[in-house]
């Protein structure tokens, strides 16, 4: 079918069968001509109703094809400009808060550059109030080094992480101000410790989220004694590997009651981080989410920090599964140690296990004692090879989560 009839027409001067505006080839006659200014052309109505019934298949094709291999009820402003990790898995049900929740740190919300020689799980000393001992904790977005060269963005109490050290006696009564200045909501778990239910801290069950700007105030007493930490319970899947915990230390009302002798004390507190051309996501162990650093007391090695012990001398390592996503076989070089207490529960003597290995896994606090035997470098490190490595690289003998206990003679 061609164009080359169409013209204009011009009235009656033509004769209107030589000046087919439209041709109906049914009924062979002519559509329209007469008195009147129009565009002619050959094309037939059925191919008219052809281009338009195609139109219309196309469209509806191409939503069934979007709506079926794309979100169409996610839109940018949903996700807020989330960045996702490559590779990530997202299918077209994937909410919008999840991907908020699995995008990388927005360095938007960036409130505190920390030195990059600082260090987490800082002693915070209580203020007494009437006899409560109140303690004061703020969440951020910060800036925080694992390694002297490696930055991360990172979600901290109080501008640190590990967060501050709380430390408490059997029998005190807390009180522990939460300020959320995070872009989202969060709430805190005091994990394995007995407190009244409102106070226990997951958002939604059993309190309403602390929205950002806001302060919600928790106050239970210490009924327990033992090895125990904090952490977010809000958007927990991000908020805990991103940096928001800390260890919760109580000591026995006596003194005397702790039956172990001990000459330092070294807290352990796991994590796991996925740091990637300048962005932080939360490690998940999942695709597109596994961490490329781990962190002890929220450093690196070689970056951890070294303890000094003198032949003879008992060390107290109180492992902490402050990490949510994977399991480390904690182990230490130069002979075994004695587990004396699990999740702040002393063991009693004769089921104490004699062993160099113990599987820390998320929410797990193991007490060990380990005796310095024998002068020299002496590795504490998890036994999953990879993770003591930064970014797949081994530095100077290994990386991530290993630490040395240095005994002199
Ligand atoms: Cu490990």
């Amino acid at each position: 079918m061609g164009m080359d009839h169409a013209h204009l027409a011009h009235g009656a001067a033509q004769p209107s069968s030589t000046n087919p505006l439209i041709r109906d080839d049914a009924n062979g006659g002519t559509a329209a001509s007469g008195a009147m200014h129009a565009m002619g052309s050959d094309v037939t109505r059925p191919q008219i109703v052809a281009v338009t019934v195609l139109t219309a298949l196309a469209l509806v094709a191409g939503l069934l094809w979007a709506s079926h291999y794309g979100n169409l009820t996610i839109g940018a402003l949903d996700v807020e400009g989330a960045v996702m990790s490559p590779g990530m898995i997202m299918t077209r049900d994937t909410p919008a808060a999840a991907m908020r929740d699995m995008a990388a740190v927005n360095p938007d919300f960036l409130r505190y550059t920390a030195p990059a020689d600082a260090r987490g799980d800082q002693p915070l000393e209580p203020r007494i109030e009437d006899g409560v001992k109140n303690f004061d904790l703020e969440t951020s977005v910060i800036q925080w080094n694992i390694l002297p060269d490696q930055p991360v963005l990172a979600y901290a109490f109080n501008n640190q992480v590990p967060g501050p050290r709380l430390r408490v006696t059997e029998g005190d009564r807390v009180r522990i101000n939460v300020t959320n200045r995070l872009p989202e909501s969060t709430t805190v778990h005091w994990h394995g410790l007995i407190v009244p239910n409102a106070m226990d801290g997951p958002a939604e069950i059993t309190q309403d989220p602390i929205a950002p700007g806001d302060t919600f105030t928790y106050e239970f007493v210490t009924e327990q004694r033992g090895t125990y930490f904090y952490h977010s319970h809000d958007h927990i899947d991000r908020q805990q590997t991103l940096g928001l915990y800390g260890a919760l230390l109580v000591d026995p009302r006596e003194p005397a009651d702790y039956p172990y002798e001990y000459d330092q004390e070294l807290v352990i507190q796991l994590q796991e981080l996925l740091e990637r051309e300048g962005y932080s996501w939360p490690a998940m162990p999942m695709e597109g989410g596994l961490p490329n650093y781990f962190a002890i007391n929220g450093k690196a090695y070689p970056e951890t920090e070294t303890v000094r012990l003198r032949v003879g001398e008992t060390l107290l390592v109180r492992f902490i599964g402050t990490n949510s996503g994977f399991i480390h076989p904690m182990h230490i070089h130069g002979g075994p140690f004695r587990i004396v207490e699990t999740d702040g529960n002393p063991v009693p003597p004769e089921g104490q296990w004699i062993k160099d290995t113990v599987n820390v896994g998320p929410g797990e606090r193991y007490d060990v004692l380990w005796e310095a035997r024998e002068p020299g470098k002496w590795l504490l490190h998890c036994h999953i090879s990879h993770h003591t490595t930064n970014d797949n690289v081994e530095t100077e003998g290994g990386g991530g989560l290993m630490l040395i206990l240095e005994v002199a003679p």
